[in-house]
């Protein structure tokens, strides 16, 4: 059996979640289920970045504790994730105690062997990076990302990361499904042709005391980064005594695959890979860098410029099932995509009020109509549906091998066609006009657009799971499985199948 170990990043509870981080989290879920429908053991992780200078400061400004910050906060994740439908399995919070122990002791080998040390230091800082830059990184006087930064002169400890450069460019270069999608590859190797600096790994606790604190030093707080990187590994058992099985067969055997948004492909891609070359540790198996959603000036849609779009609200408008779909489909996972209402119900309605809602309701009320609601036997033979069986059983494979390839959105172009074509059957056919002379000609019709809906009601299941799970009850709850899909005629002749409201009715754009 396979195994499925993903993660998304963890998330700084400065703020409640927005589009952006329910899309990285979404696509997550919905990779995960897919995982699972194949019968992979998988194992999601996300949860919540909670140290560092962003949460004291949004903390001091509430005047509230940084823990109370992050227990509100925390909880406006988690109930977020509930309310998007999100099956992870760990939440990870990084102010967990077995967490800081074993940051603590993952410093303390390093600075033992040498791998850490201390040196004055003068740079520029960004806060709201939380990353510290040389005057040669600054452009026009910001981070290379254009945030503010400040001058800062300090004694501070590092990681000895420059070491360790040689050694990731030839992991990188061997092993070509490292870091994906190639784009972002070549960016890493581009940026790992100039020479890397060591990573400032403390932050003096007269600035920042909201931290994991050294254990060699009393007085400094470890970078959030270092600490939060961490979490991938110590969520599935890093240095825990017990937990060197669930290690091994989690990080050392299945290998984590992190999905990240393309921001923060560096911390990832550089300073987290060297960090677990120093520790021995193995590397992940895959970095994946998603785009980004965009606003309506085709801008990355951020809290820092207060555009953000809350995902719950978008909920009420098309459902949980419809957002999620949208998400999907439209995002090219590793490209931008630009977010609007208008694309949103333009593709609910096109994609699943008009093609898979249709096909339902036509199907369901005329199997209804003319069978009394029971499912019919196959009558006579007919090469359409002959060939609509053929491009289904086609299907699950196209599915397994997009998901595969982490391309979700090929996955939904392949259901959608044998939508396209299952509707152009039933057009062809015209049921509701040959039920008046041939009836088992119109049940042949009508099973193989049945067995559609029942391959679709499984196909689609990971991504809209409330409203596929409602479709398999109209269909008279077949098998749920994805061996189910290997077989035409899954559904039982006498079945009683229901018509029931529209499952996505067509909707209207608020004025
Ligand atoms: O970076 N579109 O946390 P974070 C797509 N704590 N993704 C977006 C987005 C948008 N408009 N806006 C934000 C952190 N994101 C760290 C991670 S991991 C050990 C630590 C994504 O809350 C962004 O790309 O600032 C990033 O991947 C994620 O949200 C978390 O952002």
């Amino acid at each position: 059996m396979s195994r499925f170990y993903l993660t998304t990043p963890l998330y700084y509870v400065n703020d409640k979640p927005h589009l952006g981080t329910a899309y990285c989290t979404i696509v997550a879920d919905v990779l995960s289920r897919y995982h699972r429908l194949f019968g992979d053991e998988t194992l999601l992780l996300t949860g919540a970045d909670e140290h560092g200078q962003k949460i004291q400061e949004t903390a001091a400004k509430r005047g509230i504790t940084p823990l109370e910050q992050c227990d509100e906060v925390v909880e406006l994740f988690k109930s977020a994730w509930k309310e998007l439908n999100i099956q992870y399995d760990i939440f990870f919070r990084t102010t967990a105690d077995f967490h800081k122990q074993v940051v603590q002791k993952c410093l303390q080998e390093l600075f033992e062997r040498g791998e850490i040390y201390s040196s004055e230091y003068e740079g520029w800082y960004s806060v709201s990076e939380e990353i510290f830059y040389m005057e040669k990184d600054l452009v026009e006087g910001k981070s290379p990302t254009g945030r503010d930064v400040v001058k800062i002169r300090e004694k501070n400890y590092f990681f000895k990361m420059s070491k360790y450069q040689q050694a990731l460019i030839d992991h990188i270069e061997k092993h070509p499904d490292f870091i994906w999608p190639e784009s972002r590859r070549n960016e890493v190797l581009g940026f790992l042709r100039q020479p890397l600096n060591d990573l400032c790994i403390s932050r003096p606790k007269a600035r920042l005391s909201w931290g994991v604190e050294l254990p060699f030093d009393k007085d400094y707080v470890t970078y959030v980064w270092f600490d939060a990187l961490l979490n991938y590994a110590t969520g599935v058992g890093l240095k825990q005594p017990g937990r060197e099985d669930e290690f091994k067969k989690w990080w050392s055997d299945a290998g984590a695959i992190h999905l990240i948004g393309k921001d923060i492909i560096t911390t990832h891609a550089v300073y987290w890979p060297t960090m677990l070359l120093a520790l021995n540790i193995p590397l992940p198996k895959r970095i994946f860098a998603h785009g980004w959603i965009l606003n309506k000036e085709m801008e990355k849609m951020s809290k820092s410029k207060g555009d953000v779009v809350n995902p719950l609200d978008m909920k009420d408008y098309v459902g949980v099932d419809g957002l999620r779909y949208f998400l999907i489909r439209d995002v090219h996972l590793g490209n931008d995509a630009p977010f609007s209402l208008d694309l949103l119900f333009n593709r609910v309605n096109n994609d699943l009020a008009n093609n898979l809602g249709n096909l339902a309701s036509r199907t369901l009320n005329l199997v209804e109509k003319f069978f009394s609601g029971a499912i019919p036997e196959v009558g006579s033979p007919d090469s359409g549906a002959d060939h609509i069986r053929e491009h289904a059983l086609m299907t699950p494979q196209k599915v397994q091998s997009a998901i595969e390839k982490m391309a979700p959105s090929q996955a939904l172009e392949a259901i959608v066609e044998l939508l396209n074509e299952a509707n152009k059957y039933l057009e062809e056919r015209a049921p509701w006009k040959l039920a008046k002379t041939d009836l088992p000609a119109t049940a042949t019709v009508l099973r193989a657009a049945l067995e559609v809906l029942r391959f679709v009601s499984i196909l689609l299941h990971p991504v809209m799971p409330t409203k596929m799970k409602e479709l398999q009850v109209r269909l008279g709850s077949p098998e749920m499985s994805w061996k189910a899909l290997s077989q035409w005629e899954g559904l039982k002749t006498g079945t009683l199948v229901k018509k029931g409201e529209p499952l996505f009715p067509r909707l209207e754009l608020p004025k």
